[in-house]
């Protein structure tokens, strides 16, 4: 195990192996695409722990999420983006613009293209933007599990022209194929720097919040149509109960009354699917038993509502 030392003033921490002191590197790559590129899935494949919500449908990532990586003498503070579409909702144009902004703050961008869906316009677009802005990055070619060799081949030259990538991975978020290489590549090239977190710190996400994505989660893969982009989740209560459980409270906001009916279910046996799922998933994650008590609100245009932006993590003057 590597001793850590702290030099004086500015001096960056120093990572002591064998006696030969080695820089310690430091800094944000974020992961931006189209969406249902598979982003979220890949930043828990480089973390090693579920942290962003994953669905087979696209838009689930609402808003930033920073999950870290060590890697040798490097922390690597992943960025997870929503994906980039043409927005029309106030809350699209914020997930999008908060996609961007992940992007223009990071050290390093890497471009994940789903390489069975091609270049499609979604990713047309954010070509576009990437090459107006005169930014390189890193590509990466994903789910390459469902992809024939030479039409990966095809993929990669067709984007190479697009001149700004370098290097291009050949990856799968979901098998963990091509991630350990593209991950040694971008701590190699992150700058020398001090870490910015406490080594064994995964996330900037309060619990609360990934626990409303966990429920968000179960929305997403239980109601179909339009419900999932019309709902949105918030911790309203945490509870931490003498006997070492925890009593979560947390609220669905839906658009209409016809929604809540949906959401509840006949006899309320959907909410109480989603919450016997989330619940699951919580104490798994939490490692404990959790009591988890779902509420379902109307509130009529929720996705131009303030306060429900500033729970998302969203900026709402945008
Ligand atoms: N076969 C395969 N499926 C993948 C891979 N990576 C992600 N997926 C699937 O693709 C779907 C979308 O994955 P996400 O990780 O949610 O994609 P995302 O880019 O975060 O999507 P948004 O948040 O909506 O922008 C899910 O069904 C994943 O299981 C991969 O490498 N191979
Ligand atoms: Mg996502």
């Amino acid at each position: 195990m590597p001793k850590w030392s702290s030099g004086r003033n500015n001096t960056p921490l120093e990572v002591v192996t064998e006696g030969r002191p080695s820089a310690t590197r430091c800094g944000f790559v974020a992961l931006i695409g189209a969406p249902n590129a598979g982003k979220s899935t890949l930043l828990n494949c480089l973390v090693g722990q579920k942290l962003a919500i994953v669905t087979p449908k696209a838009q689930t990532t609402r808003s930033r999420l920073l999950g870290i990586a060590i890697e040798g003498p490097a922390q690597i503070i992943f960025v997870d983006t929503p994906g980039i579409f043409a927005p029309r909702r106030r809350l699209d144009r914020a997930m999008v613009a908060a996609a961007w902004s992940g992007a223009e703050d990071a050290d390093e961008v890497v471009l994940l293209v789903d390489a069975a869906r091609g270049i499609d316009r979604h990713t047309r677009h954010v070509l576009d933007r990437l090459a107006k802005s005169g930014r390189r990055a890193t590509l990466a070619l994903n789910k390459i599990d469902l992809v024939a060799r030479e039409s990966l081949l095809g993929l990669a030259g067709l984007l190479s022209r697009e001149g700004q990538f370098d290097p291009v991975f050949m990856i799968s978020g979901l098998t963990g194929d091509g991630v350990q290489d593209m991950k040694g590549h971008l701590a190699a090239v992150l700058p020398s720097g001090p870490w910015l977190f406490p080594e064994d710190q995964l996330s900037d996400a309060p619990q609360r919040m990934i626990a409303a994505e966990v429920t968000r989660e179960q929305v997403f893969l239980q109601l179909h149509d339009e419900l999932p982009y019309a709902s949105t989740v918030e911790t309203e209560r945490w509870e931490e109960r003498p006997d070492g459980s925890v009593r979560i409270e947390q609220v669905i906001y839906v658009q209409r009354t016809g929604q809540r009916a949906i959401v509840l279910g006949e006899g309320g046996q959907r909410i109480k699917a989603i919450g016997a799922r989330a619940r699951a998933k919580l104490e798994h994650m939490l490692d404990r038993r959790v009591h988890l008590f779902l509420f379902v609100k109307v509130r009529q245009g929720w996705a131009d509502d303030r306060e429900r932006f500033k729970a998302l993590g969203l900026e709402y003057d945008i």
